[in-house]
């Protein structure tokens, strides 16, 4: 059942890329390109690194550089890199039907067939799919759903959404006011769409001190009853929150948050919409994180590992408390994309599916590659570095300390200032490892093809790394 699908030979095909002027590409690059959340002048100063290749877990720069890509592209690359059955399906229905709407009582047949295998691979709640071209669009039109649903139900002013701070819920501007991002809000210059707030995160190595984790995983759902009461139950529509939150650090709440959210959404009759833009095919060892956590979602986000990146794609499965009131109460719902149903992102999706079930890659990482990764990431605990290593599926978080403590909340932190997490990342880079940093938490969500021999040489490399980490900082006068 296991697959080891990296192919020695493959990947030294790809060490060769096509010839790329590496400073004209920068230069072009620095001239024209507005990159997302980067400091544009100081891109300029260093050039961007310029990817040219992709084959299994490994990615190849245009000086030839062969990097391991810890962070699966960017949370999406869950059957890795060089898929030729993927470009293949894609390049059939370009030649097919490229393009065409499903807006005037049309449809297409990849969209019908996605839909149809969405709500086969989804909790039995799930009928409904809307498309969308991303995450963030997926959210927008759960702002939507949300409110046209309250509405219809004669409950208009039931428009509240409670979301979480540090939560990731896109770019847009209702992608941005959900989610709890301070940087983005301080940005958004009055545009924050209202009748959307924020409680706590369940991080437990920030707010649990005293406390068990299961204790604090209580507590921190407790601050959504207490906000309810605080609005009054009948002016709020929904929660929303990513199973295990990706963007903002892999915050893996305590096992005890979750069914406690669940129950209070339950109590107070209030929607739980489940972000699994990043949880959702397969990252946490199960179809969807809502799964992991034993919850019942009414509204799931999906995106990124829909197609695994190679083309865009996102959309929100409807369930049908909400697709019932829909459908039944008749009307347009005055809501959709040029892109929705895309022929061409859905037969990538279509194929993508096909290779996730095919070659079991779920329960590869629910049964051997998961457990085997939080075995081997939970040796990086005794390294002078780290107050915490921990993993969930196929994604883990290890904390950077400056002393470590008795216990997890008697740690010594670094400094922001520091910028301790940036320093360990380049030393990741340099060495050919893509690990991100979230302040001074470093974060990995590997493709799920990763094979046990690749989780070595990756926890190998990290280890090797937090030691170069360690001799810099000592050398800066960090730490002793
Ligand atoms: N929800 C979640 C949970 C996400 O992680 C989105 C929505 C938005 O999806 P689109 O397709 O619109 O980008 C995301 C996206 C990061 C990072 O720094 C994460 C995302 C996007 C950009 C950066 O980890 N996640």
């Amino acid at each position: 059942m296991y697959s080891n699908k990296t192919d020695p030979i493959a990947i030294v095909a790809a060490a060769r890329p096509a010839a790329v002027d590496t400073q004209a590409i920068q230069k072009l690059d620095a001239a024209h390109y507005m990159h997302a959340f980067t400091d544009t002048k100081a891109l300029a100063g260093v050039g961007a690194r310029v990817i040219v290749k992709g084959q299994g877990i490994y990615i190849w720069d245009s000086e030839g550089k062969r990097l391991l890509d810890g962070m699966s592209g960017l949370w999406c690359m869950n059957v890795g890199y060089g898929r030729k059955s993927i470009a293949d399906a894609a390049y059939a229905q370009m030649q097919e039907l490229p393009y065409y709407n499903s807006f005037f009582q049309t449809t297409n047949v990849p969209a019908v067939k996605l839909a149809a295998k969405l709500v086969e691979i989804s909790p039995p709640q799930f009928n409904h799919v809307f498309f969308t071209g991303s995450g963030s669009e997926g959210n927008d039109t759960n702002l939507r759903l949300v409110r046209r649903y309250w509405d219809l139900m004669g409950f208009p002013d039931r428009n509240i959404i409670i979301s979480r701070e540090n939560a990731y819920h896109g770019s847009t501007i209702a992608g941005a006011s959900l989610g709890g991002m301070s940087g983005m809000h301080d940005q958004q210059v009055g545009v924050t769409i209202p009748n959307i707030v924020h409680i706590g995160q369940p991080y437990y190595v920030e707010g649990g001190k005293g406390m068990t984790p299961e204790e604090f995983g209580l507590v921190a759902a407790g601050w959504l009853e207490k906000k309810i009461l605080e609005l009054g139950a009948e002016k709020v529509a929904a929660f929303i929150g990513e199973p295990v939150q990706g963007a903002g650090g892999v915050i893996i709440p305590p096992s005890t948050y979750w069914p406690e959210i669940q129950r209070i959404c339950d109590k107070y009759g209030i929607l739980l919409i489940a972000d699994e833009v990043i949880c959702g095919f397969g990252r946490l060892g199960t179809w969807f994180g809502s799964e992991y956590f034993g919850i019942k979602p009414d509204l799931m986000t999906f995106a990124k590992g829909v197609t695994s990146g190679y083309v865009p794609l996102g959309g929100v499965l409807v369930g049908d408390r909400i697709a019932n009131v829909l459908i039944e109460s008749g009307g347009d719902f005055n809501h959709g994309f040029t892109y929705s149903g895309h022929p061409v992102a859905c037969a990538a999706a279509l194929e993508n599916i096909r290779i996730l079930q095919e070659e079991k890659l779920v329960e590869q990482v629910h049964n051997v590659t998961g457990p085997y990764l939080k075995k081997k990431f939970a040796e990086l605990n005794d390294h002078p570095l780290v107050s915490i290593a921990e993993t969930c599926g196929f994604a883990a978080g290890l904390n950077l300390v400056k002393k470590k403590g008795a216990t997890l909340h008697e740690c010594v932190p670094f400094e922001s200032s520091q910028d301790v997490g940036m320093i360990c990342r380049g030393h990741m880079f340099g060495n050919g490892m893509i690990m991100r940093a979230v302040g001074d938490r470093m974060i990995i969500a590997p493709p799920l093809v990763t094979t046990i021999a690749e989780i070595d040489e990756m926890v190998a490399l990290i280890r090797s790394c937090l030691d170069a980490t360690l001799a810099d900082l000592q050398k800066r006068g960090y730490m002793a």
